[in-house]
């Protein structure tokens, strides 16, 4: 009998289940499980899909003291690169901010997101715990009675159904757990109008700095992945599809977009990954229904901009471990009760940020509404204050790399 076949039993059933095995849904299985809490993962693609698919990179020092508080950092600690400098470069000047040394000293270790999950799940397995590739959730019932089931369907397209004590969604922005809210859930939505065309080269970083490039023409971004491959960001219109340029196109744009003439060349390799992000932000209120618990891009999706949503991902995730083991272990709902109103206080502190960086980097988005010379004029004098002002710059090194 394969794992899936398996979750085809009428009654499987799970104190915790959770939906996703990404980071969120990961990090809360593996903290679960040293709990010695009864729990399952359903995870929709398949093992080798969910280990090799590149998306984020920086960790914020507070995530990676979450990873080593429960023994789940040894592959970053042993591969991470740590990374403390981003350069912004406009028309007219170029500064680099050293973030390590402002604010609360904080910086970044770089590990790529496919890496870390390929480490989260090796821990989870080595430590007995199941989960389920190739099931896909298809909807969360009975979250408002004790006794909530998971609906659930095979790659061979057969029906199950796990039952629960408690679910949680970490299945991201277009999982179960969200199309099974109740009517009336509030979803906050903001879409920035502004379309990012995500490369990953296999290039070494051109840059020993995260780059910021804010050109006429379009942001333009570089961030280190690991030694032999960075990624770059393209601000292009909305509407482009992934393959409209070429490979020349690219990196001639981003040569003249991080204005390479005077700060030296980028160094060139095949892309081998690009994607069309269109910058979105949402955030669910409340993220608790009942017995299902949304965690991770589940409960808010943040645009990339500011690299938050994989470190919001692992500290919701210790969050509510801790209130699911104060529950099931020492009968305290206590901890549960204020899952939500705790997450949203970070969540809404980094969608905050997040949203100040898309207004630096970014020009108005056409049909924003009113002179858009006036919004350039802000965005000359929002930098020249992040360029010269040392309070502007602490603030900014606590919120590019604090939660
Ligand atoms: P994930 O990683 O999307 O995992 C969700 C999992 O759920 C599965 N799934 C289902 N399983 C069962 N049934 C269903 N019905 C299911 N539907 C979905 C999926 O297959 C998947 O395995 O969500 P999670 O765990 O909440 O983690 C969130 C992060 O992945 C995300 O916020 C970050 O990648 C965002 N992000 C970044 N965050 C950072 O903190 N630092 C960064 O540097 C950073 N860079 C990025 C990013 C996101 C990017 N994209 C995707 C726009 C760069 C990019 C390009």
């Amino acid at each position: 009998m394969t794992a899936s076949q398996k979750a085809l039993r009428a009654q499987d059933s799970a104190d915790v289940v959770i939906l996703g095995a990404g980071p969120a849904g990961l990090v809360l299985g593996n903290l679960l499980l040293s709990a010695g809490i009864d729990c399952v993962i359903l995870e929709r693609a398949a093992r080798e899909h969910v280990q090799t698919r590149a998306r984020a990179g920086y960790l914020a020092e507070h995530t990676v003291r979450i990873l080593e508080r429960h023994g789940l950092a040894e592959g970053l600690r042993r591969q991470g690169q740590e990374h403390r400098v981003c350069e912004f470069r406009t028309v007219h000047e170029s500064f680099r901010l050293d973030y390590g040394l402002l604010g609360r000293g904080e910086q970044h270790t770089v590990y790529p997101q496919h890496e870390l999950v390929t480490d989260l799940l090796a821990r989870y397995l080595t430590g007995g715990g199941r989960i389920l590739f190739e099931a896909e959730a298809l909807a969360v019932l009975d979250a408002d009675g004790p006794r909530p089931s998971v609906d659930v369907r095979d790659a061979d397209g057969r029906p199950g159904r796990w039952r629960a004590r408690y679910v949680a969604g970490c299945d991201g922005r277009h999982g179960a757990a969200r199309r099974s809210l109740p009517e009336g859930t509030i979803r906050h939505h903001r879409d920035h109008g502004v379309t990012w065309l995500g490369l990953l080269a296999e290039a070494p970083p051109s840059l020993d700095a995260v780059g910021y490039a804010i050109h006429p023409r379009g942001f333009a971004g570089h961030m280190a992945r690991s030694p032999e491959v960075t990624r770059y960001y393209l601000q292009v219109a909305r509407g482009t599809a992934a393959d409209d340029w070429s490979e020349d196109r690219i990196w001639e744009e981003l040569a003249l977009r991080l204005r390479a003439a005077d700060h030296g060349p980028l160094t060139r390799g095949p892309i081998s990954q690009r994607a069309v992000v269109d910058l979105e932000s949402d955030v669910l209120e409340p993220l608790r229904h009942g017995s299902l618990f949304l965690v991770g891009d589940a409960a808010s999706l943040i645009s990339p901009s500011a690299a938050k949503g994989a470190n919001l991902a692992v500290l919701e995730a210790e969050i509510l471990a801790h209130a699911l083991t104060a529950a099931l272990r020492h009968s305290d709902p206590a901890p549960l009760d204020r899952y939500s109103e705790r997450c949203l206080a970070y969540i809404w502190r980094a969608q905050e940020f997040s949203h100040w960086m898309i207004r630096l980097l970014h020009a108005d988005p056409e049909g924003a509404g009113g002179d858009s010379m006036f919004a350039d004029r802000l965005r000359h004098s929002r930098i020249e204050t992040l360029r010269t002002s040392r309070t502007q710059q602490d603030w900014f090194a606590e919120n590019y790399v604090g939660l």
